[in-house]
Formats: C-alpha cells, structure tokens, sequence
C-alpha cells in the first residue's frame, strides 16, 4: 500500500469536557484539517496526547477517526508505547480498521539497546501488516540514535520511511542520502521549507491542525519556483509557532480551535490552558491572522 500525499496533520485528540474521549468532535475537526489542503492525518501521536491515554482510549480514537475519516484521506496510526504488546495490539487495530501506514514512537521510559528496539519494530511491521513510518523524536522519547542507527532502522523489512521531529536538517540530508528509497516527513513545523530544500517528501506536525494551508502554500510555491513566496508563509508560521512554544504548543492549539469554532475540548492535565501573556499574544495573532473567535463556527 502506498502512502500518499505530503502534508499531514500530527491530529489533537478531541476530548469532552471533561477530559474523556470525545469521537463526536472527530468529524468537525478532521473537515476543518482537510478544508485546508492537507492530505492526511496522522493520529495518537504526541501531539495527540497518546502517552497520557490508556491502550483503551487511543484504541477507540483510531477506530471513531477510521469510520469517518478512511474514505477522506490518508490515515497513519502512532501505535508506538513503552510496551511492545501494547504497540502490538495498536498496530492490530490499525490494520483491521483500514489505515493507510503505521508509525511508532521507541519503546520510551527505560534505555533499550539497539537489539531490544529492532525487535520491537519488527513486532509492529509484523502484527500492522501496513508500511511502517519509524518515529523519530528525541527531545521527546529520549532516544538519540546516530545516522547509522537510524538507517539501520529504516532496513527492517515493512518500514516504509521516517518522521523526523529533530532539528539536523544535516542529518535528515545523510538519510535522505542513504536511504533514496524511503519516505521522509520532517516532523519540526518551522524548518518545514528548510527540509523541502534537503529532499523531503513533505511534514507531519502539530501546526497543521490549525495552519495547513501555509504549508500547502510553502509547497505550492517551491514548486512554482517562488523560493521569497515561500519564505513568507515560513515566516508567517513561525510568528504563530514562537508564540505557541511560550503558551505551551497542544494547549495552545486547542485553546486556538476551540476559539475559532471547532470544539476539541482541553488538554488533560498536567497540561494546564495557556494563560497571561502567552494567551494574549496568542488570541492577538489569531485575530490578526482572520483565525478570529468563531470564524469556523460561520463559515
Ligand atoms: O511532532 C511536533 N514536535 C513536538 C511534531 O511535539 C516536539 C512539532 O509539530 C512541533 O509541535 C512544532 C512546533 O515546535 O514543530
């Protein structure tokens, strides 16, 4: 099965109220995400919220997400977990409620060695029967691998290719080297032009939940041969991102959607909403930027 498209939103989990699963507030979400051009979502992720949900609630949000969103775009499952049967029985679901790919996160928590996490992705290729994107996020998952555990990674059979949330467009440019045959998604949303440069086959990331058409946009305009056109609309994200890292980047984004008129419900603690400074520069670049409170709500 192949995977298409370039832009991928890293998709928030919508919550109720009161923090639980909500799969009313999928639909609404993913059409607003896809109004904006972007080809597919990726869900359970970090920006998602994965690791603070039970196997039970990212489980029934890949399910509600697949019954209402397989026949719209393409759907990548982050099945990974600090358990490989976990991941395992993530990877199952995925493949029996018609994803396009899987990806995975290291098993985080405890230092595996490098025999200890092939295994584990060997497992999950196995079980998801789907190409298999790894995930690569040290700053979050703690596992720091060198070019060559990377690309060593990328030989296991079933792995299609490698979201890579870190800053080394260097490094990002070795495996693109090594490794012409892979799908490479840069999963850091401010360099997202600086990666299309280095040969990417497009972003996974946060933002787009919000701002997918820009980097549509940036991509529209590489192609054109328009490089100041897309450094604009790079620019124009980074205004939003440098302000959403001071309110904290998923409750920023939510606070945002939930703004605008597409309800995904809070963060679950210990996130904790943006407030003071960071809020009001927040809801000033969204009002300034026509994301003004409601604006989904009317259109
Ligand atoms: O995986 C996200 N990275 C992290 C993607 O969560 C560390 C990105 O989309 C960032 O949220 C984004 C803003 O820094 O680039």
């Amino acid at each position: 099965m192949s995977i298409n498209g370039t832009v991928f939103a890293a998709l928030l989990t919508p919550f109720k109220d009161d923090g639980s699963i909500s799969t009313e507030r999928i639909g609404p979400l993913v059409d607003y995400i896809l109004s904006k051009g972007v080809a597919g979502l990726y869900a359970s992720g970090s920006t998602g919220e994965s690791v603070i949900q039970s196997r039970e609630e990212r489980a029934e949000h890949l399910i509600a997400l697949a019954d209402y969103a397989r026949d719209k775009c393409t759907l990548i499952a982050q099945v990974g977990s600090a358990s490989t049967g976990d991941a395992v029985a993530l990877a199952r679901v995925a493949r029996d409620n018609g994803y396009h790919a899987v990806s995975a996160v290291p098993p985080y928590y405890y230092k595996h060695g490098a025999e200890e996490i092939k295994t584990y992705y060997r497992s999950i290729a196995d079980a998801a029967e789907l190409p298999l994107i790894i995930y690569n996020i040290p700053v979050l998952s703690g596992a720091n691998f060198s070019t060559e555990g990377l690309l060593e990674l990328l030989e296991i059979p079933g792995v299609a290719g490698i979201k890579y949330t870190a800053q080394d467009l260097f490094q990002f440019e070795e495996l693109r080297k090594h490794a012409p045959s892979k799908k490479m998604y840069f999963g850091t949303d401010e360099m997202f032009l600086g990666a299309t440069a280095m040969g990417s086959d497009g972003g996974i990331g946060s933002t787009y939940n919000l701002i997918g058409d820009i980097y549509v946009g940036i991509e529209r305009a590489v192609a054109a041969g328009e490089p100041e056109e897309a450094r604009a609309l790079q620019r124009k994200a980074n205004d939003l991102i440098a302000i959403l890292i001071r309110a904290g980047v998923v409750p920023g984004l939510k606070h945002a959607l939930n703004r605008l008129g597409v309800p995904v419900g809070p963060c679950r603690q210990p996130f904790q909403p943006p407030s003071g400074a960071a809020l009001k520069e927040l809801d000033q670049w969204l009002d300034d930027n026509g994301l003004t409170a409601g604006a989904a709500r009317a259109s």
